[in-house]
């Protein structure tokens, strides 16, 4: 397990980042130095204290090049959960975290970080992409019920003996592999998993179609890597800014494809592309989607004020001395992109550490 060696470069480089960010610490940067070379020397790796976890995981997320909510990576909720070690463990505190990220609405960013990988011992994981995603059921007709994306994930998971209902948004059930273990399947309990039904202010046939989607994007399979040493279980989550559901996930034609469903209940002219049926009905999705979450109490941000809010944020860590590596094709929102203001401009892109890294490992 080779891999599971802390890298010392990173690590010096991280403690000497911390040290630079964060005034008053107890212990002097040559002190803590030389403490954690010679944790390297003799185990592999290093255990971070908790400050430096707090702060890898908040620096991690405000590195994050692919996303525009960083303007408050400075007040991450970050949960200690290292020394879970059993598949019901970590359950409860998934559940635990869903139910403070939640906050009846009032979401706040939380990340929960699992034991890291060390040499000798892999570190658990979570198969599922995000602890709150629907299934997808493949119909005799070849049509999809449910999120066509999940589809696979869905016959997984009936492998393991999943009970499916079978509807359009039946919450996938996680499942949890401790080494040393078969993977287990766990249901998300309804009270942790916060849902919008989604309603239009003036279309009500747009309610009919019994749309729903869940309020916190909790992702999970994302790597935190921080100061050299890798934490494969750190699921994450902020709010959701409407477009990610008013503008792929209900859109996109490998996803609910609703697009030609909201044209028909608008009687929009589709004969052809000119008449921009595609993207009368998208906006009106998107209000669909904004008003919805508005009017259940749940927090959610449009693409103007995110866009503005991420401009501030770059300004704020330029004042600083600091580059915010961006991912323009990320940040630019898929709807209205050259009206709000990140579009117009270049950004640096850098793979700055520490950060969230998608590995594609294998499932099952
Ligand atoms: C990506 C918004 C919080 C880390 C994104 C994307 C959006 C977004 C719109 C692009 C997603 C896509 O196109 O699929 C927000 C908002 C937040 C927030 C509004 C509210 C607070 C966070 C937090 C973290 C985070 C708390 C980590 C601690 C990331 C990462 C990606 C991302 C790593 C890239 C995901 C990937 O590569 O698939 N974010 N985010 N975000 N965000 Fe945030
Ligand atoms: N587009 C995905 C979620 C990706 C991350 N977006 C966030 N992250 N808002 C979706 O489920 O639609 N976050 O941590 O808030």
């Amino acid at each position: 397990h080779g891999g599971a060696v802390a890298d010392r470069d990173e690590a010096e480089e991280f403690l000497r980042l911390v040290h630079t960010e964060l005034p008053d610490r107890p212990t002097p940067l040559k002190t803590r130095l030389d403490q954690v070379r010679a944790e390297i020397d003799a185990t592999g790796t290093y255990v971070h204290t908790p400050a430096e976890l707090t702060h890898g995981a908040r620096v991690a997320w405000r590195n994050s090049s692919r996303c525009i909510g960083r303007l408050y990576w400075n007040s991450l909720t970050v949960l200690d959960r290292r020394d879970a070690t059993t598949a019901e463990e970590i359950h409860g505190h998934l559940c635990e975290h869903l139910r403070l990220a939640g906050n009846g609405g009032r979401i706040r960013p939380v990340v929960s970080v699992f034991a890291p990988r060390v040499p000798g011992r892999p570190a658990p994981r979570v198969w599922n992409e995000q602890l709150i995603r629907y299934a997808g059921y493949r119909e005799a007709d070849g049509t999809v019920t449910g999120d066509p994306a999940y589809v696979d994930f869905t016959d997984l998971v009936r492998g393991l003996g999943w009970q499916a209902p079978g509807g359009a948004f039946d919450v996938l059930p996680l499942v949890i592999d401790v080494p040393g273990d078969k993977p287990q399947l766990f249901d998300v309990p309804r009270e942790v998993v916060l849902e919008v039904p989604i309603v239009h202010p003036d279309q009500p046939r747009i309610a009919e179609l019994g749309l729903r989607w869940h309020a916190v994007p909790a992702i999970s399979h994302m790597r935190l890597r921080i100061g050299g040493v890798d934490y494969p279980l750190a699921p994450f989550n902020g709010w959701y800014m409407g477009t990610e559901i008013g503008a792929r996930n209900f859109v996109d034609e490998d996803r609910y494809d609703l697009l030609p469903v909201i044209a028909g209940l608008l009687g929009l002219d589709t004969a052809t592309e000119a008449t921009l049926w595609r993207d009368r009905a998208l906006v009106e999705l998107n209000v669909a989607v904004l008003h919805s979450f508005r009017a259940a109490g749940v927090k959610v941000s449009d693409h103007h004020g995110e866009s503005r809010r991420f401009l501030t944020h770059l300004a704020r860590e330029e004042a600083r001395g600091r580059t915010v590596p961006t991912d323009w094709s990320w940040i630019v929102p898929p709807l209205s992109g050259g009206i709000t203001p990140v579009f117009h401009r270049y950004y640096t892109e850098a793979d700055q550490r520490p950060n969230f890294y998608l590995d594609d490992h294998a499932r099952a």
